[in-house]
């Protein structure tokens, strides 16, 4: 029986355990969007995969400057950003851990004041979120998008290839797109969001190949060994609304992208950080359209872990808050220890505090 403890070979990434760091945005960043010395710390103290993370995924890192839709998010396209997270992978590898970038793009999730000057957000539609976000004035709603001209949508294709490429060049073990959480991706592929009359909306193949162009290109770029993609068939995050055929457009979706024989999918069940049963879906029917590892996250327990890799509904599982505030939790779930408690008032922006002041039990 495989255990969650267990080496996994993840194409061409080997992990030494199954414990995976979710991708976790923390509004930390330096001026110009450049990770710097701190983000280095925290993500080296969870790198050992003797007490931290056999894989970590980065927090979301956008591709270009309209990518971004919330403050002090890492980017990954100029070379200052380049040199921040070689600051980082250099600290994880030394660790003996590996990491992944998350390449994001949030599409219509931003406001004016993060984006260069003039600029409206971008998205498959011209309509609204209503939702709010992180800006340098607070917590404020999201500003009128305007939908993507076809030419521009291959633009973007290219900077996701880009930021694939720029991931391998700043020591990254490889990449996770970020197509979950109603952002850009996600604005595509669901039918409640996009509302396009060129070959990028109506039918769920149009829909898919948005992300289909973009994972083709990430594979083409670094190789499909060390690619993954993230996915949330069912969330209602950022008020992306429920698709009216959720099984058969991420069915679809998955099938094709069987084809490219990338490294995993990684998957949210059910509502991203709320609950697991949200709306009906089958996932393990969905799985089994997929070629390659499977990642799946939302709300785990240690017991919950355990039984997913035993029982084979996953590969890995990977953990959010808990690797917020416990910098050792693949000991913890291994030896069965107390796990600390996550101060959510420190979650997003500010310093050291509630970041890389989480200590690791004494040995
Ligand atoms: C929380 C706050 C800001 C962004 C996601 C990248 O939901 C995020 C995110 C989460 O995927």
């Amino acid at each position: 029986m495989t255990s969650l403890f267990d080496p996994l070979q993840l194409g061409d990434i080997a992990l030494a355990n199954r414990v995976v760091m979710a991708p976790l945005t923390r509004d930390r960043a330096a001026a110009g969007r450049v990770p710097y010395a701190l983000n280095a710390l925290y993500y080296e103290q969870r790198a050992d995969p003797a007490t931290g993370a056999g894989l970590i995924i980065s927090e979301g890192t956008q591709i270009g400057p309209l990518g971004q839709g919330y403050l002090d998010t890492p980017g990954i396209y100029s070379p200052e950003q380049l040199a921040g997270w070689k600051l980082v992978t250099d600290a994880v590898h030394r660790k003996g851990g590996k990491i992944v970038a998350q390449i994001w793009h949030v599409g219509r999730i931003s406001h004016t004041s993060l984006l260069p000057a003039g600029e409206q957000p971008v998205s498959a539609t011209a309509k609204i979120a209503h939702t709010k976000t992180f800006t340098p004035t607070g917590f404020d709603p999201v500003s009128q998008p305007r939908a993507l001209t076809t030419a521009e949508v291959g633009a973007v294709v290219g900077q996701f290839r880009q930021a694939a490429r720029n991931a391998m060049a700043a020591g990254f073990d490889g990449i996770e797109v970020h197509g979950a959480n109603g952002y850009l991706v996600e604005q595509f592929l669901r039918d409640s969001c996009n509302d396009r009359t060129d070959q990028y909306g109506g039918a769920i193949a149009n829909r898919a190949r948005f992300l289909i162009e973009v994972m083709t290109a990430v594979c083409q770029e670094i190789g499909p060994g060390r690619v993954g993609l993230r996915l949330s068939p069912v969330t209602p995050a950022n008020d992306i609304g429920q698709d009216s055929t959720p099984f058969e457009t991420y069915a679809y979706a998955v099938k094709e992208l069987s084809k490219l024989g990338f490294a995993f999918i990684h998957i949210v069940e059910g509502s991203t950080g709320g609950p697991r049963d949200f709306a009906p879906f089958d996932f393990a029917a969905l799985r089994k359209l997929w070629s390659g590892a499977w990642i799946v996250n939302n709300g785990y327990t240690r017991q919950m872990a355990l039984e997913a890799v035993e029982t084979g509904h996953a590969d890995a599982v990977a953990f959010g808050k808990f690797f917020i505030s416990n910098p050792d939790l693949g000991r913890r779930l291994r030896e069965d220890l107390v796990l600390a408690p996550l101060n959510q008032k420190t979650m997003y922006g500010g310093g050291a505090e509630g970041y890389t002041d989480y200590a690791a039990l004494a040995v």
